[in-house]
């Protein structure tokens, strides 16, 4: 997998391993472009890239889409943590009642020249304030809706994975290469 985050590919390995599979994290450049989709961003994340391992490779895009902005931060997610952090999107979403957002989880795997895509999405609500240690990222402000109350930040590993967007992905990647196995 290629991914510069850690917590991806350690959620994403935990996945994988339900279906017999282990997940190798991928050292290199991964030159991202600027789209309004996780689904361009991550199929250009690996057309370009020419490894010589026959082994299938993975990356995958991810972002938090809150519905009263029209999904922002969404494919921006990363970047707009790191400028204005879960205080930002707190004040944001001050006074708001409608606080629906879901997550989304696109993976692209590259087989030799073929290239597909796997996703997954959990709906929730942001939190009125952040809320444990957990996970990485958006977690400790996200409240899924098949949860019972707890953030994912308030969550172990394993019981994020039972719902999250990214397993859920991972699990159709999982069950895609259970069933077409590489030749
Ligand atoms: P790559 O090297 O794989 O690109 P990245 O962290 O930059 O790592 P993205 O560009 O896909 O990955 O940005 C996704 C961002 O969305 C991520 O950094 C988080 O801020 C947020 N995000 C995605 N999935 C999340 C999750 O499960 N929990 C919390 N935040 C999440």
């Amino acid at each position: 997998m290629l991914t510069g985050n850690q917590n991806k590919f350690k959620e994403g390995r935990l996945t994988l391993s339900e279906f017999g599979y282990d997940l190798r994290l991928l050292r290199g450049e991964k030159i991202e472009i600027q789209a309004e989709n996780l689904e361009e961003i991550a199929k250009h994340s690996l057309e370009r890239i020419s490894i010589n391992d026959p082994r299938p490779i993975i990356s995958e895009e991810s972002g938090l889409f809150i519905e009263r902005y029209g999904g922002f931060p969404g494919p921006y997610s990363s970047y707009t943590l790191r400028k204005i952090g879960l205080t930002g999107i707190l004040k944001l979403m001050e006074g708001a009642e409608d606080r629906r957002a879901y997550y989304k989880s696109v993976i692209a795997l590259k087989q030799g020249c073929d290239l597909r895509l796997f996703q997954g999405s959990v709906w929730g609500r942001i939190s009125q304030e952040p809320r444990g240690e957990g996970g990485f990222g958006y977690d400790p402000i996200f409240i899924p809706d098949e949860g019972d109350g707890r953030t994912f930040g308030e969550m172990t590993i394993d019981e994020k994975n039972t719902i999250s967007h990214r397993a859920r992905a991972f699990r159709m990647l999982g069950a895609w290469l259970k069933s077409n196995p590489a030749r």
